[in-house]
């Protein structure tokens, strides 16, 4: 009965252990695109983890980034939609809009 008993404990303590961490492994950020400015201006995140960048302007947004960690270019998408954008390189990534030159924010991608 003892045996059980531990047996039984120690699943609920992979259980309570496990489940953090695989939150943790598929985070997802959301950056919105609102009244001509990022969300936030830093952010940062895990080498693997994606952020969406929507757009809530009821204009066009093109975000993009040519940096040498990491370029892209999302193109233009109204508002509600959002595009993926999968950080796999561990660096700082400066993110703008071509359409709003005064969009700027900054990616920091830790291992
Ligand atoms: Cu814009």
């Amino acid at each position: 009965m003892k045996n059980f008993m531990y047996f039984i404990s120690s699943i609920f303590t992979l259980a309570t252990i496990s489940t953090p961490l695989l939150a943790e492994d598929v985070a997802t950020y959301t950056v919105d695109q609102k009244d001509k400015a990022f969300s936030k201006s830093y952010l940062k995140i895990k080498a693997g983890e994606t952020i969406d960048f929507r757009n809530m302007d009821p204009w066009m947004h093109n975000v993009f980034s040519l940096s040498d960690v990491q370029s892209f270019d999302l193109g233009s998408y109204p508002t509600p939609q959002a595009k993926r954008v999968l950080f796999d390189k561990p660096g700082k990534i400066d993110v703008e809009c071509a359409i709003h030159p005064q969009m700027h924010m900054v990616v920091e991608v830790v291992k």
